[in-house]
């Protein structure tokens, strides 16, 4: 695989990014009531380059279930609102304080701090407003609901965020390192294979199979992440690196070393895709999906 663009990957991927990216600017045309400044905000932010793996991977987990690409759309779009607007969170001063991403500055440095915390808060309840308005079913719907809720919470998203930002100076082990990433990272990533299949009325083992796929490819893309920011190449990352190193943060390539960290990624890439061995040739997309997130330099 030559190319490290998402949408290069297949005709497929570059297809259905380009679909993402016009129902997700549908959704943010909000209209009377919205103040044009936090409309501006949070579209700055949504529909800013970003490579859209969450999205990409609700709609090829849909299809790998036999599903309709369309009607994975809500849910595709959900999840990148939550990813968005733990990123323009993520970013403020109170928590990692950065003022580049994807590319461009944050969303309090080109708005102010009080505009980008209300960006995300609105960011929050559109993801569920979308979910429950236009899931094809209202079984569908509840469930992508509560897989999208849970993920986002206290338990996972925001506990892992929390546990990140209290372990920033202290000595840590892989343990802990993997319990945060588990829940800052991985959940939401395991949540977007979860919401394909729901949307495509999958079968129980079905939806668990790829939640497990999901957590083992969530894990490799920290742990790719921690080493792209080890490794420093600031112009394709879109944001600021080697952060992490200046902070003392707890890391993969700081605990194991270089090596090691890309060895265990790619092993974790290699039982995420024998898991998806009971889907036979369909599960190609995914296959090729996770292999992107380990090769990824971006
Ligand atoms: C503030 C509630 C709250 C949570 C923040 C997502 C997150 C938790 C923090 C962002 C910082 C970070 C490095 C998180 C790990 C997840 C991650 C690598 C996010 C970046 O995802 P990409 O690379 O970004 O998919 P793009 O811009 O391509 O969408």
């Amino acid at each position: 695989m030559s190319s490290f663009q998402i949408e290069l990957f297949s005709p497929a991927i570059g297809h259905a990014k380009q679909l993402i990216e016009t129902q997700l600017d549908r959704y943010t045309q909000f209209g009377p009531g919205c103040p044009a400044a936090l409309q501006q905000a949070i579209r700055y932010s949504l529909l800013a380059p970003g490579k859209r793996l969450r999205p990409l991977l609700v709609v090829t987990a849909a299809e790998v279930c036999g599903g309709a690409i369309l009607d994975a759309l809500p849910a595709a779009c959900a999840v990148e609102m939550i990813h968005a607007y733990s990123l323009i969170h993520d970013d403020l001063p109170a928590m990692d304080n950065d003022d580049l991403r994807r590319g461009q500055p944050t969303c309090h440095i080109k708005f102010g701090e009080a505009t980008a915390i209300l960006a995300g808060d609105a960011l929050l309840p559109l993801a569920f407003e979308v979910l429950a308005r236009d899931s094809k079913t209202p079984v569908i719907a509840s469930r992508s609901c509560l897989t999208l809720a849970q993920a986002a919470g206290a338990r996972e998203l925001v506990g892992g965020q929390a546990d990140d930002l209290a372990g920033q100076f202290s000595q840590g082990n892989l343990e802990m390192l993997q319990g945060i990433h588990h829940r800052k990272t991985a959940a939401l990533l395991a949540a977007s294979l979860k919401l394909g299949a729901i949307s495509a009325s999958a079968s129980n083992d079905s939806i668990e199979q790829l939640e497990n796929f999901g957590r083992k490819l969530g894990l490799a893309f920290q742990i790719t992440d921690d080493l792209l920011d080890f490794r420093g190449d600031q112009d394709k990352m879109g944001k600021r690196v080697r952060k992490d190193q200046n902070l003392g943060k707890l890391t993969y390539p700081a605990l194991l070393g270089e090596a090691a960290s890309q060895a265990w990624s790619e092993r974790l890439i290699g039982e995420a895709q024998s898991i998806l061995a009971p889907f036979g040739d369909r599960a190609r997309p995914l296959h090729d999906l996770a292999a992107y997130v380990v090769q990824r330099t971006q």
